[in-house]
């Protein structure tokens, strides 16, 4: 039976020193020290042996037994440490190969324009101001002039989120519909001189169609000192058109109302593509609205604090998206909000 435990384990030590992977490795385990392994099968066998030799032959056996299992334990680290090599090679990092160029963004045609006139304003020293999109009723529209019964106040055009009511009072809660609420809120915490201007998303209850998106941008603006008046929006508002425009391009002031100014304009600019001769640009008017302006009225100034008798000023707005589609051609709004990169990858 010492022979034979010599055999087992001089066969078994070759087979695990040629095993070259954990499955092979476990299969000689079994084949030898498994419940039915050829070991395990032998000192079953011990049994019948004269007693007198049972304990030299358990011994033995027992040595065996050992010996299987740390040579086992250490072919195992041997093939671990092997195969981690042989992956650590496979996944080399080879820093020489050029790499992948991340495809790098780039600015979305409506945020190109808000940059664009906000700068013209900021040189020209204005600050920017920008504040909450949901605002109340008393700064969208109370404080701008715009009293209860106004067909803006209606829910019909602007977008209530007051819990469980659509009335216009003054702590309504409403998605703000132009940025003019900045402005107010600006005369409130500082005093005058103030040169701001005011970009930002506004909501209306439009139908979204080729021009129109219940959601959209504008830029307002207002400068509040001593001794404004209309020639000092004249001179600014000429000069930020031909900012835009070109140092040739000729402008127009039109009277209009608004009920946040007295007197109110509206502010065209001769059509770039025809020159003032009529084009299907200008549709044939020769002229392009570019935004509206006029003299802050004395109530909205009164309403915050400011003494009419020493302060005056002038404000303006415009639509952003109405410049981006001239600027670049865009036929159709509804691409501007998209997000399709076919389109934002043309400008
Ligand atoms: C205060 C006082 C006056 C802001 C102004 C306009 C004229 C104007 C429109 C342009 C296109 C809105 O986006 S649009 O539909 N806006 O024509 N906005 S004056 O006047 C103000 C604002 C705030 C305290």
């Amino acid at each position: 039976m010492k022979d034979q435990l010599a055999k087992i384990r001089a066969e078994a030590l070759a087979a695990i020193g040629a095993t070259d992977a954990a499955a092979a490795l476990d299969a000689v385990r079994v084949k030898y020290l498994g419940k039915k392994g050829e070991l395990t099968a032998l000192l079953k066998q011990t049994g019948k042996l004269p007693p007198e030799e049972r304990p030299a032959v358990g011994q033995l056996a027992n040595e065996v037994r050992s010996a299987l299992s740390d040579a086992i334990a250490a072919q195992n680290k041997k093939l671990a440490e092997a195969a981690l090599d042989l992956k650590l090679a496979a996944e080399t990092v080879d820093v020489t190969i050029p790499g992948e160029k991340a495809p790098l963004g780039h600015k979305h045609p409506i945020t190109k324009v808000i940059d664009e006139i906000t700068d013209i304003f900021v040189g020209m020293g204005f600050n920017v101001a920008e504040g909450p999109e949901v605002e109340l009723a008393a700064y969208n529209f109370t404080k701008l002039n715009t009293e209860e019964g106004h067909p803006g106040r209606e829910w019909t055009d602007t977008f209530y989120i007051t819990p469980g009511k659509d009335d216009p009072k003054n702590d309504a809660v409403l998605l703000r519909s132009q940025t003019s609420p900045m402005q107010i809120r600006t005369m409130e915490s500082r005093k005058p001189p103030i040169r701001i201007v005011a970009p930002g998303r506004v909501y209306r209850k439009d139908e979204a169609d080729a021009t129109h998106s219940p959601m959209f941008h504008q830029i307002e603006g207002m400068v509040v000192d001593k001794g404004i008046t209309m020639a000092d929006l004249k001179g600014t508002l000429n000069e930020v058109v031909k900012s835009l425009y070109g140092e040739d391009a000729q402008t127009r002031f039109r009277p209009h109302h608004f009920p946040f100014t007295e007197p109110s304009c509206e502010v065209d600019v001769q059509c770039f593509a025809c020159h003032g001769k009529g084009c299907s640009v200008c549709k044939g008017e020769g002229w392009i609205e570019v935004l509206g302006a006029g003299m802050i009225h004395p109530k909205v100034l009164e309403g915050c604090n400011i003494d009419t008798d020493v302060y005056s000023g002038w404000a303006f707005g415009m639509g952003v998206e109405r410049l981006a589609m001239m600027r670049y051609g865009i036929n159709n709004l509804k691409l501007c909000f998209e997000n399709d990169v076919r389109f934002l990858e043309q400008f």
